[in-house]
């Protein structure tokens, strides 16, 4: 992204928000957040009404269907949009907003056939990487419950598929191994680790596929990345108000969300320490995200739903260690790296990660029972 700072970078990058902003002018714009596959940026507008918004330039390697995505996101808003118009919570919750461009269109694409969009910022609200504390946990999973929540009367058919393939486990395991095959692979103590580690659960990788096949587990709407930091915080009451980052709104399994969010919020050295021995899955944060998510989505989870919770858990971590792994393999072509060795670091995290909760399996599942 460093082309993004020279001056020509910038005035360029300052044109395209422009181009969303309906009232007042851009005056500033930086990079935001520190997503992995999308470019992020924060606009400021000399407007005194809305004095910010998102602007992001998707990836369409990745998103290869942005329009889709676009779609979606109208859809998505929409619906919640009604359901919290008729049904009003009793606390601060919000959805970020779609901008439209001065011809009304919801994206823009540029010279170079960039594909960009905008969204509303969630003003006086901040995110974090990783969990201050158990307060902070059970706000993260009241969160994810509030998402599932407000889409659970959303048919999935609603919504297109615009990432195929996305957190189904054995196909990730299937790209791995092709990978594996032709990648010629630098061995070291690191790289025997991981290899050996995926050789070991290739059996397991199949427990939610197989679990959705025999229709023990529906499909439903989900978020499908709700990592700690996609959960925005009113920066004065300390209470979780919005989840964003929607490109990944679809039908899916919510366990994947469960999965995903208990793997990123339990690990309090984060997904990006290099520190490996420091890894491990905190029960207690656990404990906290299980408790928030169940006030909120307990009226729409089966005896199935939860008998695979700890598997989610466990398969979601594994998973986006084998899918850093296979991209370290296959020389870097989805998540965005700062160094050579980027990715293999960020698949270690995720195994040791994997192992810790592996090691604690009765107590989760112990902790799942008494908080049902
Ligand atoms: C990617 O781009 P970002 O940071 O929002 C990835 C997620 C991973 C996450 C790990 C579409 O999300 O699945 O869990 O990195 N998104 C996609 O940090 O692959
Ligand atoms: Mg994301």
């Amino acid at each position: 992204m460093t082309e993004e700072f020279n001056i020509q970078g910038t005035e360029k990058l300052v044109a395209i928000a422009d181009q969303f902003a309906q009232q007042g002018k851009v005056t500033g714009i930086k990079a935001f957040g520190s997503g992995n596959i999308n470019d992020t940026f924060l606009a400021t507008l000399d407007d005194s009404k809305e004095q910010h918004f998102v602007l992001q330039r998707i990836n369409t390697q990745v998103f290869r269907q942005p329009k889709l995505i676009m779609q979606n996101m109208c859809t998505f808003t929409e619906h919640v949009r009604k359901r919290l118009q008729h049904t009003p919570l009793n606390r601060r919750w919000e959805v970020p907003r779609v901008l439209l461009t001065k011809d009304a269109e919801d994206h823009f694409q540029d010279a170079d056939g960039s594909f960009w969009r905008a969204i509303s910022f969630i003003e006086g609200s901040q995110s974090f990487d990783t969990m201050r504390d158990r307060a902070q946990a059970q706000e993260i999973g009241y969160a994810l419950g509030m998402f599932h929540n407000l889409i659970s009367d959303l048919p999935a058919e609603k919504l297109a598929d615009t990432l195929e393939g996305f957190h189904i486990t054995p196909l990730y395991l299937q790209h791995y191994d092709e990978v594996l095959a032709t990648a010629s692979v630098c061995k070291n103590a690191e790289v025997d680790y991981c290899l050996r580690f995926v050789s070991d659960r290739q059996g397991f990788a199949h427990i939610l596929e197989n679990a959705k096949a025999e229709g023990k587990l529906p499909l439903r709407l989900m978020h499908g990345d709700p990592k700690i930091n996609n959960v925005m915080f009113d920066i004065v009451t300390q209470q979780a108000v919005s989840v964003i980052d929607l490109d990944t709104v679809k039908p899916g399994l919510v366990h994947y969300d469960i999965g995903d969010c208990l793997r990123s919020g339990c690990n309090p050295a984060g997904e990006e320490t290099e520190n490996w021995e420091s890894v491990y899955f905190d029960t207690d944060l656990c404990q906290g995200i299980l408790q928030g998510y169940l006030s909120v989505a307990k009226a729409f989870l089966t005896e199935n739903d939860y008998a695979y919770i700890y598997d989610a858990i466990r398969l979601i971590t594994f998973e986006l260690g084998l899918r850093f792994f296979a991209d370290y393999l296959a020389g870097d072509v989805y998540f965005k790296v700062k160094h050579s060795e980027h990715n293999l670091a960020r698949a270690i995290v995720q195994f040791k990660l994997t192992e810790n909760i592996e090691s604690q399996e009765m107590q989760i599942r112990n902790i799942i029972k008494d908080v049902k």
